[in-house]
């Protein structure tokens, strides 16, 4: 799979993508990206890539030209294929699990990262989807395109370790994971929960399941709000229910506006 990245700061893209996975992925040939400097793609004097908004108010504006230019360079490199084109912007569709999914079978996104204030509203019109990554404001959408990259990059097949690995983990079945612990068996006094070390894996199967059941239940109880369980989580979650005093926080993470 294939990322271009578009930006006005292509030196913050050297950390993340060159350590540990990332760059395992890449030296592997699983995933290829490329970060392009906007200010290539400038024609004035200055390499000038934003400006003031029209009518007035703080801040700077992106200009469409470099990013309509940028594109078009990056299309004409690879004619055959064709690209699903994201824009990083506060206002986008919130990137979630299930949107990590859906890109993941592309072959191929550009990914265009906002800064200052936003982007010329005539640029955004040449992406197919605006994404946010949460509602927090951040500085540009660098360090969101990076989180987009590094969510899909690891669900292309090879990119992690084992097949198990990307398959037993919490959001791909919706919850959150149960509690992990290794050596040593008492660590300042606190031991292991007995069960991990009995041998017995259809018991710490159980476990497992109850305690992400649990912790869902207590920490995001809107994971578990509208859904259906299969009748075994039912009976561990009535096991939790029974086992756990109060009800779990009324807040539900994830819905306030920015
Ligand atoms: C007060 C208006 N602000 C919108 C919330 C202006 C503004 C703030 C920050 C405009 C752009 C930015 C820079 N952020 C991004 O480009 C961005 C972003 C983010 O801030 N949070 C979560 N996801 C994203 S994706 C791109």
């Amino acid at each position: 799979m294939r990322f271009d990245v578009l930006t006005v700061f292509p030196g913050m893209f050297s950390g993340p993508l060159t350590e540990s996975i990332l760059k395992r992925a890449q030296e592997n040939g699983l995933i290829e990206v490329a970060v392009h400097d906007l200010r290539e793609f400038t024609a004035d004097r200055h390499r000038t890539t934003d400006d003031s908004p029209f009518g007035g108010g703080a801040g700077m504006v992106m200009l469409a030209e470099p990013i309509a230019r940028a594109l078009e360079a990056v299309r004409r490199a690879r004619p055959h294929g064709r690209p699903r084109i994201i824009a990083l912007t506060p206002a986008g569709r919130c990137f979630k699990q299930e949107v990590a999914r859906e890109l993941a079978r592309e072959e191929w996104l550009i990914l265009i990262c906002g800064h200052y204030e936003g982007i010329d509203e005539r640029a955004l019109t040449l992406a197919d989807e605006e994404l946010s990554i949460g509602d927090y404001v951040l500085t540009g959408g660098e360090l969101p395109a990076m989180v987009v990259i590094d969510a899909v990059a690891r669900l292309q097949p090879g990119v992690l370790g084992g097949a198990a690995s990307t398959a037993e983990e919490s959001f791909d079945d919706g919850l959150l994971e149960y509690p992990h612990y290794t050596r040593p068996a008492v660590w300042r006094g606190l031991p292991v929960p007995e069960v991990l070390l009995s041998g017995n894996h259809a018991a710490i199967r159980r476990w497992r399941r109850k305690e992400a059941l649990r912790r869902t239940w207590r920490r995001r109880p809107d994971l578990l709000a509208g859904r259906r369980l299969p009748p075994e989580d039912e009976q561990l979650l009535q096991e939790v229910l029974a086992e756990e005093g109060e009800a779990p926080e009324p807040s539900v993470p994830g819905d306030a506006p920015l």
